[in-house]
């Protein structure tokens, strides 16, 4: 009977300690991994479209694969509001933004000189919620 109760209460903490793990690696909500990189007739983003839900909270990973700097962003004016971060060859920068309320179609792209015009451009969709369930 008490190994029982031991048993519990281990149970219990363990339960604790994993559901506080979950929470953190929610925070952000869902991760979508993006890769910017050169390619043999220009510079990309790929996907090249990327579709979610109004009010969504999205994580970017973004992943720099190519030889140069490049960046993400999306904050002119009418656009999807993402900060400018500038990610290193080699490496990967987060960036947590939430989609707006109303559904559209933003351009997201790489505004050093030249890389827009070489292709480096996605689309973000943002759909109606789904609230039907
Ligand atoms: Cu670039």
């Amino acid at each position: 009977m008490k190994k029982l109760t031991f048993l519990a209460v281990t149970l219990t903490v363990a339960a604790l300690a994993f559901s506080a793990c979950s929470l953190t690696a929610v925070g952000g909500g869902q991760e979508i991994t993006v890769t910017a990189r050169e390619t043999d007739d220009g510079m990309s983003f790929e996907p090249a479209v990327i579709t979610v839900e109004a009010g969504d909270e999205v994580t970017f990973v973004i992943k720099n694969a190519g030889t140069v700097d490049h960046e993400f962003e999306s904050i002119a004016e009418g656009e999807a509001g993402i900060e400018e971060i500038i990610i290193p060859p080699g490496r990967s920068r987060r960036v947590n933004w939430t989609a707006p309320d109303e559904p559209g179609s933003f351009p997201v792209y790489c505004d050093l000189p030249g890389h827009r015009a070489a292709g480096m451009e996605l689309t973000l969709e943002v759909t109606p919620r789904d609230d039907a369930e």
